[in-house]
């Protein structure tokens, strides 16, 4: 048994490169030829190949590291059968960054892929490596190996990496989502709710109908189009709506806007809202409920939490405002332009986005008759708030102007009928359009 240093090869000239990605970790079993790392200089993405196999007893580089020839990769313990004769001294391949899909080596078909995955999932992975489509791509040698090997064809990627560099986890998180989206019919069968089954939407190249480029998701989106899908298809919605009379709120509020002022504290009708829906919900605490992840109980949660939607320049963020019945509206409205800011400046944490028993989601600043909001699973319900509208409104002898706001309450109906969703809405508006009832 021998210990063997890796080193840099000579990169034939005397410039730092960066190491933009490490293949091997210490334990690592490897074969002749196995990546170690990936470098990257101004001009080209290389790969460092082990000229052993044997085990990694240690890498000696660090990602962002800046190297040069003849830095020390890595220690390979090796037995002598392993050592060849000559070992390599060259670096594996040399790939100019952008390169064109032309020259990608042809995809060979995926091995035969077995059950639960369908022969779907196998056409869907595999490459059509007779596109000639000029396309340039940014991804070191690792990266391409990984796709070749699963039959991913690289512009099918949305790239996660700085420069909008591919990287082998966004090799994984297609491949992942492609896995997903296709399921044996009977693992399906098998289980119903969760949407399984259900035929992805067909990948269609739009650049034959013009220009296109792509847009990287960011990590708020990805997340958000997983939740939304998973609360869409697990969640049997109902939506009902209505409209609040507001007028003697919105005219107690512009009686505050001096206290506004004094305080500091923008008082909006979404802080009036939160109030009055923490009423109706602990009159009507069904829609404080989960469903058991036993299938036999519910959760019945004794607190008042109330998450708020707010549109972010990354994405769409839900924090949430804790105990909000226990709250005067002055404390709630300042927790909400705290949260609100916190949300836009991208500085919230987990914790603060976690716990909510219900959902406000407001575009009453944006704009909209009304909308039907999807349920914050595994929540039971969410409130969508469209904007005010003066409407004439019959008082029993003339018509009256007054200021109407629209309303959408969605709710799972597994822990919810259509009457409670009627009741609670009853309560809400209630208690939004005499606002005395806050005081009760
Ligand atoms: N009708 C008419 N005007 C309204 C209104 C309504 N329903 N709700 C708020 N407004 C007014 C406010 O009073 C304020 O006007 P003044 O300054 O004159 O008082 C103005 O609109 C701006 O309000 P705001 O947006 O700053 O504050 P807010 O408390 O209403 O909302 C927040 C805060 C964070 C919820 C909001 O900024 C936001 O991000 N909304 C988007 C939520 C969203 O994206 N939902 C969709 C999720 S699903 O995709």
């Amino acid at each position: 048994m021998t210990i063997e240093k890796v080193h840099i090869p000579d990169l034939g000239h005397s410039d730092t490169v960066d190491v933009i990605e490490l293949c091997v970790k210490p334990g690592d079993i490897i074969k002749v030829d196995q990546s170690l790392a990936v470098l990257e200089s101004a001009k080209a993405s290389m790969e460092v190949p082990s000229p052993f196999a044997g085990k990694v007893v240690s890498v000696q580089l660090k990602l962002g590291d800046k190297v040069l020839s003849g830095t020390l990769v890595a220690e390979i313990e090796t037995t002598a059968a392993s050592i060849p004769a000559t070992p390599s001294t060259v670096i594996a391949e040399i790939q100019p960054i952008a390169i064109t899909a032309a020259t990608v080596a042809p995809v060979p078909a995926p091995a035969q892929v077995s059950a639960p995955i369908s022969t779907d999932v196998a056409v869907a992975l595999m490459s059509k490596s007779g596109n000639s489509d000029p396309c340039d791509i940014y991804a070191g040698p690792a990266v391409r190996k990984l796709a070749r090997d699963l039959g991913v064809e690289l512009k099918d990627i949305v790239a996660s990496g700085p420069r909008e560099r591919l990287l082998k986890d966004d090799v994984s998180l297609f491949v992942k989502n492609r896995m997903q989206q296709v399921v044996h019919p009977i693992a399906s069968s098998a289980a119903p709710a969760t949407g399984s089954g259900i035929p992805a939407i067909p990948a269609v190249d739009f650049s034959r109908f013009g220009e296109t480029s792509l847009v990287p998701m960011s990590k708020i989106d990805k997340i958000t189009a997983e939740n939304m899908q998973r609360a869409w298809l697990n969640v049997p919605h109902v939506t009902q709506f209505d409209e609040a009379d507001i007028s003697t709120l919105e005219d107690f509020r512009q009686t505050l806007k001096a206290d506004m002022e004094t305080r500091g504290i923008k008082l909006t009708p979404l802080a009036f809202l939160l109030k009055a829906c923490a009423n109706a919900l602990r009159e009507h605490p069904k829609f404080c409920r989960s469903l058991h992840e036993d299938g036999a109980n519910f959760v019945q949660k004794k607190y008042i939490h109330i998450g708020i939607a707010v549109d972010t320049p990354a994405g769409l963020v839900v924090p949430v405002l804790r105990n909000v019945d226990q709250k005067g509206l002055w404390e709630i409205a300042a927790e909400i332009t705290a949260l609100s800011a916190k949300a836009r400046a991208g500085k919230l944490i987990p914790n603060e986005m976690q716990g909510g028993c219900f959902t406000v989601s407001s575009l009453g600043s944006i704009g909209g008759l009304g909308f039907t909001p999807i349920v914050n699973a595994p929540e039971v319900a969410i409130l969508g708030v469209s904007k005010t509208q003066i409407k004439p409104v019959w008082d029993g002898a003339q018509f009256v102007p007054k200021t109407m706001l629209p309303l959408s309450l969605s709710y799972d109906h597994r822990i919810v009928n259509g009457a409670d969703g009627g009741r609670f809405f009853s309560s809400l508006i209630k208690g939004i359009t005499d606002i005395r009832h806050m005081l009760l």
